[in-house]
């Protein structure tokens, strides 16, 4: 069984809000229904990719802003180039840990870059596309913090200090305004999903407002709710 067509669908968020691990299981309820997707997660994702990943998340390199920016972008566009859109043009389902919602959050507001100039060179990396659906997963930031630091360990843009993440924080909240939305069609639609609560109370969610928003996507899942 196929997708209707292709679709990309991103999940975003501030660090710890559990974007990869609503993508694993998501990941585990397609392969047991064998729905064809593809997983990705950025900086990363191809050979290219992942020594960007390295370079960028190093604890202690010195990277000036602009060139942060153009790393990620670098990144995202043999992303796209090798796998995302390969898998688009199969019909699949492309899933995504984090695009171009991210930058905007981190290098535009976090960092105080122009969005105009970012803009265009998002739009130079992706060839123009747009994700079909971007899950903006929420929780409050007390809960995210202990996860994080349950977990341990700080890469270069965790260790960024508290006044980048507060702006990183509040820049996610505000796309989930549909005024936000209608000015950023580059970000294609966004749904808020609360994630607190277990892994599998959030992974339904996920699945109610991904089969709400796309309602071919999943086939399988409508049939045994009609
Ligand atoms: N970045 C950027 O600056 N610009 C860009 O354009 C792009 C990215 C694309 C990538 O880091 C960094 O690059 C990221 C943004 C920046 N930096 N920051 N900060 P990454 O890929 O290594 O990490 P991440 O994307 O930030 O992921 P994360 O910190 O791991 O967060 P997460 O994926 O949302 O969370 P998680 O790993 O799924 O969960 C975190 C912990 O919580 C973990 O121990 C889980 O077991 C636990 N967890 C998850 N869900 C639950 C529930 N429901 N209950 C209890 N515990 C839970």
């Amino acid at each position: 069984m196929t997708v209707a067509r292709g679709r990309l669908v991103v999940f975003e968020g501030p660090e710890g809000a559990g974007k990869t691990t609503q993508l694993r299981h998501l990941c585990d309820w397609l392969f047991a229904r064998q729905l064809p997707f593809t997983g990705v997660r950025e900086p990363g994702g191809t050979a290219l990719g992942n020594e960007i990943r390295r370079m960028l998340l190093e604890p202690g390199r010195v990277i000036n802003a602009r060139a942060e920016a153009l790393l990620f972008m670098a990144s995202r566009a043999q992303l796209i180039a090798e796998v995302v859109k390969p898998a688009l043009e199969r019909g699949e389902l492309v899933l995504a840990d984090r695009f171009f919602l991210s930058t905007y959050a981190y290098q535009v507001v976090g960092r105080g870059l122009p969005f105009d100039d970012v803009r265009a060179a998002n739009r130079l990396a992706t060839a123009g596309l747009v994700p079909d659906l971007t899950i903006l997963l929420t929780l409050p930031a007390a809960v995210r913090d202990a996860r994080v630091v349950a977990r341990g360990g700080a890469d270069r843009i965790e260790s960024a200090g508290h006044w980048f993440h507060e702006l990183v924080e509040r820049a996610f909240k505000d796309c989930a305004a549909p005024a936000w939305q209608a000015a950023h069609p580059e970000c294609g639609p966004i749904a808020a999903v609360n994630a607190s609560g277990t892994e599998q109370e959030v992974l339904e969610r996920v699945l109610t407002v991904m089969t709400g928003a796309i309602p071919d996507l999943f086939p399988v899942r409508n049939a045994a709710h009609a």
